[in-house]
């Protein structure tokens, strides 16, 4: 079987199904390994040895099932192999069944109470993999394992292990990579870097790791302690729609914006808007999006980032074309004028019941938002709080000055892996901004609407923001 593995990693790298190098994958991050596993459909051969190992590695464990089920798309020929050469029943799961719809999620004869298999390619969270766990269990099937082809090691098994999920893998990544190095195919050095990515990147806590004490007060508790109306709405919202997620929705058009927001609408609590990006913005624009928010139970957010005067900002954020007071609960302002900021916008928000976060920090490399700047912010809150309801920050954990547990943090800078785009933005994982950071809300922008299917994207980067909440929540 070692022989078989090793020649299976060597095929792999063959085929470019695993590569090394400068990958900047889709989300914008820049990752020293890429794992593509959907080109093996075009070399028999390895999907053939792919789907042996993988039946190996499940016989060699002792698991047994009735039948088996692929996660859509890459593991479904890897299944049918494994189901054609084992003569074991496959069952199908539609990726694509609308709540509404009245189709059928998992296709193929079955009987409640038998045992499924999950198939899988690649295990990095463990999210995808629930995906066809849950829909499995909705129709009354048991699932105890799960095998896959590669673990990327970030945390999928400890994962699925708090669902009672046994994971099988045929090559752990480290598998990957000392067979690579022993073929003179890896340098030692660019093994150091991947495996230096991977622990940077953990999805779950690592065992062995030092368990932090929770310090977190629940969303519920924390909406009697603020004054701001927004706020308040907001803790509430996220407690009972469980959802810290937030999606900056940066696309081209306020069509674009607003068809996001009906299928992104059930799984967040706030949208993010930058409304002057939409060369199609018109009058209605506010109404319709306020409809969509009152009908997904979401709160708007537009990220004007107001920086002038006083007198300035209050015709900037009532009037002009945009007329952003009229339809965003919730807005953002540098303080770099001072509190005189404050007091403009206060004057056309509070009465209509907005609320106005500070930029305490930037996610930005280089960004000038730190220390002594700051606590300005975290001061300036202290003096409105009817209508500053809290901050843009990245580390309010590590804040010197004291703020009131009634602000809320929300972060931007969010993916499922550490990294950065081109242009400075650097980013964090959910676990990461709300554990270790102690923010409130995951903003998420590219991580979500550049992804091949948003609200798929969407659903694991809410369970990832809602796992990490809990974990922490005293
Ligand atoms: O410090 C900040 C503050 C904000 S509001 N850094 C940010 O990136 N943002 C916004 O968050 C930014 O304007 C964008 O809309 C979003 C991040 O998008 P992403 O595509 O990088 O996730």
């Amino acid at each position: 079987m070692d022989a078989k593995i090793d020649a299976l990693v060597m095929r792999l790298h063959e085929i470019e199904a695993v590569k090394f190098g400068e990958f900047k994958l889709k989300s914008g991050i820049m990752s020293p390994i890429y794992v593509d596993l959907r080109v093996i459909v075009s070399y028999p051969d390895v999907l053939t040895a792919v789907a042996e190992c993988m039946w190996e590695t499940l016989k060699a464990n002792g698991a047994t099932f009735d039948n088996m089920c692929g996660v859509p798309y890459t593991a479904l020929p890897i299944a049918t192999c494994m189901s054609l050469a084992h003569d074991c029943p496959m069952l199908m799961r539609r990726k694509e069944v609308k709540a509404y719809g009245t189709k059928k999620q998992i296709e193929g004869a079955f009987e409640a109470g038998q045992t499924c298999l999950c198939v899988e390619d690649l295990v990095t969270s463990g999210a995808s993999v629930m995906e066809t766990v849950e829909p499995l269990e909705s129709v009354g099937l048991k699932v105890k394992d799960v095998v896959v082809l590669i673990d990327r090691e970030q945390g999928g098994e400890a994962r699925l292990a708090s669902h009672g999920l046994r994971l099988h893998s045929v090559l752990p990544l480290s598998r990957v990579l000392k067979t690579l190095e022993a073929a003179g195919k890896m340098s030692s050095e660019l093994v150091q870097n991947v495996k230096d990515f991977i622990a940077a990147n953990q999805t779950m806590p690592v065992a062995g790791a030092e368990v932090k004490k929770p310090t977190r007060m629940s969303y519920t508790a924390r909406s009697e302690l603020t004054d701001n109306a927004c706020a308040k709405q907001l803790f509430k919202l996220m407690e009972t729609k469980k959802t810290n997620l937030c999606v900056a929705a940066d696309v081209d058009t306020a069509k674009e914006l607003l068809e996001m927001a009906e299928i992104l609408g059930p799984e967040i609590c706030m949208l993010k808007t930058h409304c002057d990006l939409y060369p199609d913005f018109t009058e209605s624009f506010g109404a319709q999006l306020m409809a969509i928010a009152e009908k997904h139970n979401f709160m708007i957010f537009e990220d004007r980032k107001f920086a002038d005067i006083g007198n300035t900002v209050v015709g900037q954020y009532s009037s002009g074309v945009h007329k952003i007071a009229d339809w965003s609960h919730i807005t953002n302002a540098h303080i770099v004028p001072g509190s005189g900021i404050i007091d403009g916008l206060k004057s056309v928000g509070l009465s209509k019941g907005r609320g106005l976060l500070l930029l305490a920090e930037m996610s930005s490399k280089g960004t000038m938002a730190k220390g002594e700047y700051t606590e300005a912010a975290i001061g300036m809150a202290a003096q409105h709080p009817d209508f500053v309801m809290g901050f843009i920050s990245t580390n309010p954990k590590a804040w010197k000055a004291e703020w009131s547990k009634g602000l809320i943090n929300m972060t931007p800078g969010v993916q499922l892996q550490v990294g950065g785009d081109a242009m400075g933005q650097q980013y964090n994982t959910p676990h990461n901004v709300i554990v270790e950071n102690g923010s409130d809300v995951i903003i998420v922008g590219r991580g979500i609407y550049k992804a091949s299917d948003p609200a798929a994207a969407a659903k694991e980067y809410r369970a990832a923001g809602w796992e990490a909440y809990q974990t922490s929540i005293a």
